[in-house]
């Protein structure tokens, strides 16, 4: 595959997305229409954070996932992945594999903390980021921040921010539209860099196996297969009309995508509304000692991604939960926002310590702050009663919640 020579200026993406009409603001002959898509996805990623925490497990076969006798593989090493382990098998399966496969029990608080620094860098090279995952997003960097306009340079400086910051690698596709670079994105695995050139879209989507194309799984693939149509260059071999009788709306979009038209935006994520984190205890904690401790720990780790996230935060909210799984939270909206890990803190030691609550040992404390705003735009606030609690009746919502409740759903 050719590296993409794409030095020319780009037209802004936000134009392109809002389908301006060109002839009203007339661009200049060297400006280019080509869109620089990026698809970047964390090589092995709940296994890489696991081997950069744990340095006995690297070059080894791991498996991250439920060890016991109907535990499942949520993904594997690539050192275990020679093996033929990977997402979704069973753990007893894999560990007939690959006998040395060491397993371990995931951590999702380090995931969703990696996760965040790898959304941060990707913002810091465009805010046209379309979150598919934890690990894996769309960009659209036709007119970044900063870095050369050029999506091969800007995607190789992307991967090498990541590895910087996080310690991690990921495996990037560039292409000038999503569904390309989302298949180039996985062809180099781990630590690959593939780039499309406009000029080989079409040869590229040709030969592409039609289970590769978004939309068909085994079912469609199957029907495809009856029509004896298999690659990207079928689709286009047979009768519009038959495709449409096989597949209905789908046979649209597959005919448009295997001409090599895929003018789908990259649609940004909506603003993130809360930043939380909480622990379980592995057992029921009742000490004041004990509890400061670890509710400081869960404080240190939404501060930091505060911080991070150069945000800062009008409300705090601590929940606890009780042997009984009773849940209960207690909410305050300072005076001045919070800004910071000690704040945090302080505010949430009288949420829990202060407030009235019912008595009883805890197995689970959770802090998370909502009215999130950029700190750099941090206005003065009005002066505001110090603080207002909710009337402690049992939430029913947050009691009905999963154990990660607490932690916004997605990538921030
Ligand atoms: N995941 C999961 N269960 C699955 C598939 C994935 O819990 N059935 C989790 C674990 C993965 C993460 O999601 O680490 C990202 O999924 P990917 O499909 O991107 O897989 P990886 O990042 O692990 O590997 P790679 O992208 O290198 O193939
Ligand atoms: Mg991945």
């Amino acid at each position: 595959m050719a590296v993409a020579t794409d030095g020319h200026r780009v037209r802004p993406a936000g134009e392109l997305q809002r389908g301006t009409d060109p002839t009203a603001h007339p661009a200049p002959a060297s400006v280019s229409l080509v869109r620089k898509i990026v698809h970047v996805d964390m090589d092995a990623f709940y296994a890489a954070v696991e081997q950069r925490d744990e340095p006995r497990l690297r070059g080894l076969p791991v498996a991250v996932g439920g060890g016991s006798e109907r535990g499942v593989v949520m993904t594997a090493s690539y050192e275990a992945r020679r093996f033929g382990v990977h997402s979704a098998m069973p753990t007893v399966v894999a560990r007939r594999a690959c006998p040395e496969l060491i397993v371990v029990p995931p951590r999702f608080a380090a995931y969703h903390e990696a996760s965040a620094s790898v959304h941060e860098v990707f913002r810091s090279f465009t805010d046209l980021v379309e979150p598919l995952a934890l690990d894996e997003a769309f960009l659209d960097v036709s007119d970044p921040k900063r870095g050369p306009p050029s999506g091969t340079l800007v995607a190789r400086a992307i991967k090498a921010e990541i590895r910087r910051t996080t310690g991690l690698t990921a495996s990037a596709g560039v292409a000038n539209g999503k569904f390309v670079a989302k298949v180039a994105s996985g062809m180099r695995k781990p630590d690959g860099l593939t780039v499309i050139t406009p000029d080989e879209v079409p040869g590229f989507v040709a030969a592409l196996p039609i289970e590769a194309f978004f939309g068909v799984g085994p079912r469609t693939a199957e029907r495809l297969h009856a029509l004896g149509i298999r690659t990207g260059a079928d689709l286009l071999r047979v009768e519009p009309l038959v495709l449409h009788e096989a597949l209905g709306k789908l046979a649209g979009f597959l005919l448009q995508v295997a001409r090599g038209v895929d003018e789908r935006p990259v649609v940004p994520d909506r603003q993130r509304k809360s930043i939380g984190a909480e622990r379980t205890f592995a057992r029921d904690l009742e000490d004041r000692d004990v509890l400061e401790d670890e509710l400081a720990a869960v404080c240190e780790t939404v501060g930091r991604r505060l911080t991070r996230a150069r945000l800062a935060a009008r409300t705090v909210t601590v929940k606890v939960k009780y042997r009984d799984f009773r849940v209960i939270t207690r909410s305050t909206t300072p005076a001045t926002p919070v800004g910071g890990t000690r704040e945090l803190r302080r505010f949430a030691e009288a949420l829990l310590f202060t407030t009235p609550r019912p008595a009883g040992a805890l197995r689970l404390v959770g802090v998370s702050v909502s009215g999130l705003f950029a700190a750099d735009r941090r206005v003065v606030q009005p002066m505001l009663p110090f603080a207002t609690t909710d009337d402690g009746a049992v939430d029913e919502a947050a009691r009905a919640a999963p154990e990660h409740g607490c932690e916004p759903r997605g990538p921030p």
